[in-house]
């Protein structure tokens, strides 16, 4: 038989967990096809940027693109709610919650491209130059965040910077913004690190991932090949939750060790304010989502009953 080779396209550098995951599905891919199938990986945007990733692997230029689905909220409105704060605890869950979701509504704006896999980040947290420890200090800072999250960020009065993860090493060393809200493995990734010294836990909202094949290319694959990848789908979905939860704790260490970072925690009291101001989200949400057509508060309920189901296992 004839080798097959796929190309498959990342935004962020390769150190970073979209990339890792990507390394890992590419091996698992070559190991089970017994070599029929080659994977060639190109990180850091050398294939597709992170905004093009969609509809560049539609069009074909990558075989398969890895996209983070908060960077165009409006186009993924159903796997995006999995962005509103709805208490999803760590990425492991996260990404069981959004594959779960994805599977029950397989929305339409995926209908043009295979769905190899989906994971989640670990829920975020506040990383700035400058200490905040309440509500005040947030007001007027200038964070960066996208999707969901930055509607977190808005909720709590910061000055909310919308920017893929690839833009913000050099917003931040600019000075564009003076902190990202974000999942922390980031601190030690892109050491961040070195120029934010605080962390601020929020333990909010996720950031949704998907990983697409583009459809004609899907279709030419020999079915024993498209059932390894059908295979690996969830497998792969619990490993990256499960790498980028391992990965934030290390983070975190390495962070405070070897960058002096402070970690802040928020009193009880002080955390109730922030959670209240959150408050009225998901009922915007679905509000206005309902408005659009959408099941938007049956969307809202699976969530919560995942969240619940995954998070006793
Ligand atoms: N939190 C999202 C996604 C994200 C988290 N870690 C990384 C690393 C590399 C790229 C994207 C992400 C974000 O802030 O964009």
């Amino acid at each position: 038989a004839k080798a097959i080779k796929l190309t498959y396209a990342n935004f962020p550098p390769a150190p970073t967990f979209p990339c890792v995951q990507m390394e890992r599905w590419k091996q698992e891919v070559e190991k089970r096809t017994g070599g029929k199938v080659t994977v060639e990986t190109y990180p850091g945007g050398t294939l597709l940027d992170a905004k093009d990733m969609m509809d560049g692997v539609i069009a074909g230029q990558a075989d398969i693109g890895c996209l983070c689905m908060s960077y165009q909220p409006g186009r993924f409105a159903v796997t995006n709610a999995t962005s509103l704060p709805l208490g999803i605890p760590n990425a492991k869950v996260g990404s069981q919650v959004l594959w779960d979701l994805y599977n029950k509504y397989k929305p339409g704006e995926f209908k043009d491209v295979k769905v190899l896999t989906m994971f989640a980040t670990a829920p975020s947290n506040i990383m700035s130059r400058k200490a905040i420890r309440t509500l005040d200090n947030v007001k007027g800072c200038d964070l960066r965040a996208s999707g969901g999250a930055a509607e977190i960020l808005k909720a709590w009065g910061a000055n909310q910077v919308g920017m893929p993860m690839s833009d913000t090493p050099e917003a931040l060393q600019k000075g564009t913004v003076q902190g990202l809200f974000s999942s922390v493995e980031v601190m030690k990734d892109f050491k961040f690190a070195e120029q934010c010294k605080f962390v601020t836990l929020t333990d909010t909202v996720i950031y949704p991932f998907a990983v697409v094949m583009n459809k004609a290319k899907w279709d030419s694959l020999p079915a024993d090949v498209q059932k390894v990848m059908e295979d690996l789908a969830a497998e792969q979905c619990v490993w990256t939750g499960e790498y980028m939860d391992n990965h934030c704790a290390e983070a975190i260490d390495w962070s405070k060790k070897e960058q002096q970072v402070e970690v802040i925690t928020l009193s009880a009291a002080e955390k109730a304010k922030w959670d209240e101001s959150l408050a009225p989200i998901t009922a915007a949400w679905i509000a206005a989502n309902t408005a659009k057509g959408l099941p938007a508060a049956q969307i809202v309920a699976d969530i919560k009953a995942s969240i619940a189901a995954h998070a006793a296992k």
